[in-house]
């Protein structure tokens, strides 16, 4: 797209690009050039037009639109393909739906506003314009559908690397599928799958990260945080979200060599929040408290109990620090 083409030219150059020279580059006319130039401005660029020199861009601040997001994206396929919405009921859905008409395989969806963001089990996830990122990842994995509830924690190390690396931020993963900071939720993820006999017609992976917002409706207000309430320094959404995109292949890539997360199990072990800690795993019918170990290859959790260590699958199943959320 001409758009993040010129976008892309202008923050590779610390001085002036001619407007010829970008016609010459991209093939167009003077006019297009000036109109995208506009648009690009409406956006929230600061970019200076000087006579006889050119356009030169000022200041991006927290310009978050497709094409910022593709002039910051260095990815092999993630986001390759990049739908970006304003409002949407829930990127999930939305991946769904972009699935069900033969979207490919690292199609990324993301919108500035969910009016019906999704948690798991019909849960709600607050997402309002400005508050965050909400992303979604459609995948066209060969794999086993049992090894889809791996993709989960994967995400889970690819946000908060991503995290780390935009704010430097140094967060915490609540298994399976949250990302703490502060003791408090910054970040949820939900893994939808379709499946066709025996094989995975597509999984999405929707990952909510709270940035901007600074306050949260009552009911959640005791669990949940933003990197704006754990930093004073600006985080940059597209920056955020390519960032999440490139750890995601970085540890996907890995998760693919053996189908589970052998490869992985050290990296996410240390960032695991509970570990060492006694939690209380909550499923139907049996509720027990134990020494959380860490997690296996499959990523299921180990919990230490006084009949000896038990797996617990992601699924129906809450973990909850023994005195509060985490
Ligand atoms: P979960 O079921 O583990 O967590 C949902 C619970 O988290 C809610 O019941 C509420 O208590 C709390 N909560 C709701 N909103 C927020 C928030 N903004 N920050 C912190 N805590 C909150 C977690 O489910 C999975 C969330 C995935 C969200 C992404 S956003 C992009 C994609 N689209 C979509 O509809 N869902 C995913």
């Amino acid at each position: 797209m001409v758009k993040t083409e010129i976008l892309k030219i202008l923050k590779s150059r610390q001085g002036y690009v001619s407007g010829q020279e970008l016609c010459e580059l991209l093939g167009v006319s003077r006019t297009a050039v000036w109109k995208v130039i506009r648009q690009l401005q409406e956006d929230g660029y600061e970019i200076e037009a000087v006579r006889n020199r050119g356009y030169r861009l000022r200041e991006s601040g927290d310009v978050f639109t497709g094409e910022e997001i593709c002039s910051v994206l260095h990815t092999g396929r993630v986001g390759q393909n990049l739908v970006f919405l304003d409002i949407v009921d829930s990127t999930n859905n939305e991946a769904k739906r972009r699935a069900e008409q033969g979207a490919p395989d690292g199609t990324l969806v993301v919108a500035l506003e969910q009016n019906a963001g999704k948690g798991r089990r019909g849960r709600s996830w607050v997402s309002s314009n400005g508050g965050g990122v909400w992303m979604s990842l459609l995948l066209r994995p060969q794999i086993p559908p049992e090894c889809a509830s791996m993709l989960t924690l994967v995400a889970a190390m690819a946000v908060e690397a991503a995290i780390r690396r935009v704010s430097g931020l140094e967060g915490q993963i609540k298994w399976p599928n949250d990302v703490v900071l502060e003791g408090k939720k910054v970040c949820g993820i939900l893994t939808e799958m379709s499946t066709e006999m025996e094989s995975i017609h597509y999984v999405v992976v929707g990952i909510g990260i709270n940035v901007g917002a600074t306050e949260f409706p009552e009911e959640i207000r005791d669990k949940a945080t933003s990197l704006s309430l754990c930093t004073d320094a600006p985080v940059n959404r597209a920056a955020l979200t390519a960032a999440v995109a490139e750890a995601w292949e970085g540890y996907y890539g890995k998760f693919l060599e053996t189908l589970d997360l052998s490869l992985l199990i050290e990296e996410y072990s240390r960032n695991l929040i509970n570990r060492g800690r006694e939690v209380k795993v909550l499923s139907p019918g049996d509720t027990y408290t134990g020494i959380c170990r860490g997690i296996n290859e499959r990523g299921e959790l180990l919990v230490e109990t006084e009949d000896g260590v038990r797996t617990v699958m992601s699924g129906e199943v809450s973990v909850r620090g023994i005195y509060s959320y985490v």
